[in-house]
């Protein structure tokens, strides 16, 4: 199944009231919808999101350019092509923005793999569940007040959820653990309650918050300190009973290897954008079983259900309600499981004509440098040529993407490139009639 293009499409979608946790005021998310489109009518489909959505153009960028690489390739070879990407992004980084984009082309080509093996994702992976259970994570945000907490928690309840997650991160810890306090005593005992404090503590606050939250029985307390204090995260998980959970913020085995050797944390928490797709969650997850680690995915509530159905150790969703209208299919629930899809692929196709209303701006500044004219002699010779071939129309519906990577059969003059200079005029070296020149030889032939 050979890769015949990549298509990119940029929206960012407002949100109904604006998210505040320890570090995050969000209006809006923004996405990078990646297609990878194949000459077997299949066309995967990935995406990555982007706080705040302004941080768009570069990480479409760089998934356009990355893209590139995996033209012409045979998209079964999924481990392959990781490697590929992985080597061509050492320069530039094995974190950030190469990684953002290197998650969502592999999330696409898990897509393309199953639809054209006519598979969900999980069972190509080594299936080993039907449902997972599912916390429900929008809401109960730090901008509550204790009153519409638990207000909040019981709607969850109504709603069939049985676990859910809070933030927190008040100035005052007391005023966390009374807020904590407050939602346990509203859903009772046996519901699964967690916390996230977003990287928002010290290790002295998280420590004396931790101790007073025991009584509230957390599933886990999250972030409570920066993702690179590795040591603090690892100080407080030998210091209290509740759960350390982290990992959203890292990348690949390699982010999640010092955690695990550090004893840093008890659940491990890759985020499919930024781990670098299905294949390295995979691998994160299998690293983590060696030592009996859970792993819960952060965020992509859709994909990352596919995860939670190939990986016996990640068996809890987090259901953040953002990206259901990303998608034509919905989450199926049943008594607080999510279901795994069985579709074919990830099991979830993008709603590009509900989002085409969101289609987002074109980045500041973009717009401003008008494109370099084409150098005269070049124009002049452009001009008895036949147009540049346009790419042929797709069997499946296609969006009106943005950044169109097909190999044009002449590449349009690109908006940042110097125009080229006039050739110089080469001086040949005379050839003596008969002798091969030294850079034609062959190693064994005589000089
Ligand atoms: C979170 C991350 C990003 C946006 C909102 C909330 C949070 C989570 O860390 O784990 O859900
Ligand atoms: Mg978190």
């Amino acid at each position: 199944m050979k890769i015949t293009g990549i298509r990119t499409m940029t929206v960012d979608v407002p949100l109904e009231e604006p998210v505040i946790t320890a570090i995050h005021d969000i209006r809006s998310i923004g996405y990078v919808l990646v297609f990878v489109d194949t000459d077997a009518d299949v066309t995967g489909e990935g995406h990555l999101f982007s706080l705040p959505a302004r941080h768009l153009a570069p990480l479409e960028a760089m998934t356009t350019v990355l893209g590139q690489s995996l033209i012409g390739e045979d998209a079964h070879r999924v481990e392959g092509l990781w490697h590929k990407l992985w080597t061509e992004v050492n320069f530039v980084g094995h974190k950030g923005v190469p990684l953002f984009a290197l998650s969502a082309l592999d999330m696409a080509l898990w897509d393309a793999r199953g639809k054209a093996l006519g598979q969900p994702v999980h069972r190509l992976l080594g299936s080993c569940r039907d449902a997972v259970p599912a916390y429900h994570s929008g809401g109960l945000w730090l901008s509550r007040s204790r009153d519409e907490l638990v207000a909040e928690a019981k709607k969850f309840l109504k709603q069939g959820f049985r676990a859910m997650k809070m933030r927190l991160g008040k100035p005052r810890w007391q005023e966390d653990v009374e807020r904590a306090e407050a939602v346990r005593d509203a859903v009772g005992p046996d519901i699964r309650l967690m916390a996230d404090a977003n990287q928002g503590l010290d290790v002295r606050h998280a420590l004396r918050l931790g101790r007073a939250l025991e009584p509230v029985n957390l599933d886990w307390f999250e972030e409570p300190v920066p993702a690179y204090d590795v040591a603090g995260h690892a100080a407080l998980a030998a210091a209290l009973d509740t759960p350390i959970a982290t990992g959203e913020t890292e990348y690949t085995r390699y982010g999640f290897r010092p955690l695990i050797e550090a004893k840093a944390a008890d659940v491990l928490m890759p985020d499919l954008g930024r781990v670098g797709g299905v294949t390295e969650f995979m691998r994160v997850g299998h690293m983590a079983q060696a030592w009996d680690l859970p792993v819960s995915p952060h965020l992509y509530s859709e994909p990352s259900l596919q995860l939670c159905g190939a990986l016996q150790n990640c068996d809890l969703l987090e259901y953040m309600p953002w990206s259901a209208l990303l998608f034509g299919e919905k989450i199926e629930f049943e008594d607080g499981r999510a279901r795994i899809p069985e579709r074919p692929g990830l099991g979830f196709s993008l709603d590009l004509d509900a989002l085409e209303r969101y289609r987002a701006a074109p980045a500041a500044g973009s717009a401003a440098k008008p494109a370099p004219k084409r150098p005269a002699r070049r124009a002049a010779a452009k001009k008895d040529e036949a147009p540049a071939a346009k790419p042929e129309p797709k069997a499946q519906a296609a969006p009106k993407t943005r950044a169109e990577t097909k190999p044009a059969a002449e590449d349009p003059p690109k908006p940042n490139a110097a125009p080229e200079p006039a050739p110089k005029p080469v001086r040949r070296r005379r050839r003596e009639p008969g002798k091969t020149p030294w850079y034609l030889r062959r190693e064994t032939e005589d000089a």
